[in-house]
């Protein structure tokens, strides 16, 4: 029997555990990417491990989220993580060379390489036929010393794509197509694998786009394969040496198959306040608009940005319009400057920003009250935009761009025929912003730069064999990690620094329950379906467990959320019957006995309400490893007991 993409490469990096669906395996990492929101956690933690140096093919540090530096907190992180790359062998990518995981996918990305990175954009890479994964930063700090990382072996889709984009209809239209058509959940445990005719005629940064957002889906991750298109763009890049053809067996088997006809893709928008939440541009209508926002991991490669200077040539934005545009990285900034096209785009009124992710994580340039904003991002979550009653539509550059110039939502279509837009035959090459490693011999005598609002990682304890303690918040489902630790230009500095970020914690749904939550000293989260969906940030987990939660009780999580309470040492629990959610309500007193036999033992965890008297059984579903990692209080406290 053929084997798929997702299988062979997975299946060449197992060191723990077997190629079974549904069972966890633990693969061997080859590189790992960083960026600074969750960075300096993950670097502290690999501190923390004490080992001297990492021990992948390649680490990368980027240096791109948190770039607002309106304090002294983000540049004090900033240097921090370039002393601690310097010192433990990871190339530092400084400020203004780009949101990572567009640079990644230029400078460092190899197909049929392991990549997982500290953000849940990394599937980027699969764009290049890597298995890229997003995960907590814990996890890629064990996987920097060396140490495997734990996956349960997902179901692998097949997306079939076939026929070719019409003009103005772009990879972003098909991303918002699968998520139309598989919702925010549908990829949970799986891997989106794209394969079929249509595949040739995208080109990488348009792999990367689907795949990128492939994290919208909750799926484990997305790839291409590896192929002469590209090999091209490796050779545009000068590292053509490590291109290898990759792709699917003819009889590989597929556990669900999606059929794509490029062809009939049309113009798409994600409407608020959801990425699943898709209408075709034509159904929305002539919508007047208040900004536009053009950039982010998802759409601000070259290639987007030369199609949005063509329709912007000659041309001025709407006079009740703002536009912002974030090019991706140096390199794609440098090649618009140096070809005219950045001169189009400040020329027609453009607000051009540095390449970094800026807006997209709600670094400045936040809508109106009210305001209708078109973003070519992957995220349009209530309030994410830094404007709570903003609305936020994700759409293509194409219609982003021509929308801009008519100030109301518009069908680029109506531009008539497009002209073909080509990537280079070569990029310009100057990675003089990577600062590679001090070498090993040297290592030592570099100082680590630690300023005063980087803290420690919280404390953990081991598991306590009973709980009793009350239901301190009880939410709903679709529960995002921008609902439990809001990013944004105010809350974004404190990510160094636990106890003052945790003040924050879920204040978009109730202002009170940081407060409530730390006198209670212990408690109970209780949630809905696909908990914790979104961004990889452990911060959803660490503030939480900074203000005394044990255990989170849902429907169901999202993966890398689960992964990172797990790590922080919180229970998550699952209702066994989701009836059983309208069970309890917040502030019922609970209690769990006997926990520490029912974790080892793989039993149904039960528990009380003492409120009413009701007894809940709920499920934890556990591995070998985890139950271990959650017996001695998370994966910090575990690696250091068995290193
Ligand atoms: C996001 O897009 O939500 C982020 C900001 O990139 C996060 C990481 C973070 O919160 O720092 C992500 O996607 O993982
Ligand atoms: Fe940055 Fe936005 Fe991409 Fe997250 S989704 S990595 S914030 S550009």
């Amino acid at each position: 029997m053929g084997l798929t993409l997702t299988e062979k490469i997975l299946n060449a990096h197992i060191v723990d555990g077997e190629a079974v669906r549904g069972s966890e395996i633990g693969i061997r990492i080859d590189q790992t990417l960083t960026q600074d929101a969750t960075g300096t956690m993950a670097y502290l933690e690999f501190e923390a491990m004490g080992i001297p140096r990492v021990r992948t093919e390649k680490s990368v540090a980027y240096i791109d989220h948190n770039t607002l530096q309106s304090g002294f907190e983000n540049a004090d992180d900033h240097r921090f993580i370039g002393s601690i790359a310097k010192k433990h062998g990871v190339y530092f990518s400084r400020p203004g060379n780009g949101i990572c995981h567009q640079v990644h996918l230029e400078r460092f990305g190899i197909p049929g390489k392991t990549l997982i990175g500290s953000d849940s954009h990394t599937p980027t890479g699969g764009g290049l036929g890597m298995i890229a994964i997003g995960a907590g930063g814990l996890d890629v700090a064990v996987a920097m010393g060396g140490g495997a990382y734990y996956i349960t072996y997902p179901k692998i889709v097949k997306v079939n794509l076939t026929g070719a984009l019409s003009s103005w209809c772009s990879a972003k239209d098909v991303i918002l197509e699968v998520l139309k058509r598989l919702t925010v959940k549908g990829g949970v445990g799986k891997v989106i694998e794209y394969c079929g005719e249509g595949v040739k005629t995208l080109s990488v940064p348009e792999r990367a786009t689907i795949t990128n957002m492939g994290a919208e889906l909750g799926a484990t991750t997305s790839i291409f394969p590896s192929d002469e298109i590209t090999k091209e763009f490796l050779k545009a890049q000068k590292r053509e040496e490590v291109w290898t053809a990759l792709s699917a067996d003819p009889d590989a088997v597929y556990d669900e198959v999606v059929e794509i006809n490029l062809s009939e893709i049309e113009p798409a928008a994600a409407c608020p306040h959801s990425p699943d939440n898709i209408k075709s541009v034509s159904e929305i209508g002539n919508m007047k608009i208040d900004q536009v926002c053009i950039g982010s991991c998802t759409n601000s490669s070259l290639l987007d940005m030369l199609k949005v200077a063509h329709i912007l040539k000659g041309k001025t934005v709407h006079p009740d319009v703002s536009l912002s545009i974030a090019p991706g990285s140096k390199q794609v900034l440098n090649m618009l400057a140096k070809c005219g096209a950045l001169s189009d785009l400040i020329d027609a009124g453009a607000r051009i920003l540095e390449s970094a992710c800026g807006p997209c994580i709600g670094m400045g340039q936040s809508p109106n009250s009210k305001g209708i904003s078109l973003r070519t991002f992957n995220r349009n979550f209530e309030g994410r935009s830094g404007t709570k009653d903003g609305q936020i539509y994700l759409v293509s550059p194409e219609v982003a761009a021509v929308s801009a110039l008519t100030g109301v939502l518009t069908d680029p279509r109506t531009l008539g025929e497009m002209p073909k837009f080509e990537l280079p035959e070569e990029f310009i090459i100057n990675d003089n912003m990577v600062v590679p490693p001090a070498p090993e011999s040297e290592a030592g005598s570099v100082e680590i730069l630690r300023g005063p609002n980087i803290k420690p990682f919280p404390k953990t304890s081991p598991l306590e064999d009973e709980i009793e303690c009350k239901c301190s918040l009880k939410v709903g489902d679709n529960i995002t990690t921008d609902h439990i630790m809001p990013a944004g230009a105010k809350i974004l500095p404190l990510r160094s620094n636990i106890p003052a970020i945790s003040k924050h914690c879920f204040t978009v749904c109730d202002e009170s329950f940081p407060e409530r939550a730390e006198s209670l000293g212990k408690s109970i989260i209780v949630g809905g379906a696909n908990y914790g969906q979104g961004s990889s940030r452990e911060h959803a987990a660490l503030a939480p467990l900074h203000l005394g939660v044990k255990a989170v009780l849902v429907k169901s999580f999202a993966r890398i959320h689960r992964a990172n309470l797990i790590n922080a040492g919180i229970l998550p629990l699952t209702f066994k019957n989701e009836a059983d959610y309208e069970k309890i309500a917040q502030g019922d007193d609970l209690k769990i006995e006997n926990l520490i036999a029912s974790v080892k033992e793989g039993k149904d965890i039960v528990i009380k309400n003492i409120t009413t008297g009701e007894e809940i059984p709920c499920e934890c579903d556990l591995s070998g490893r985890t139950k271990a990692i959650i017996l001695s209080g998370g994966l910090l406290s575990y690696t250091k007991e068995n290193i």
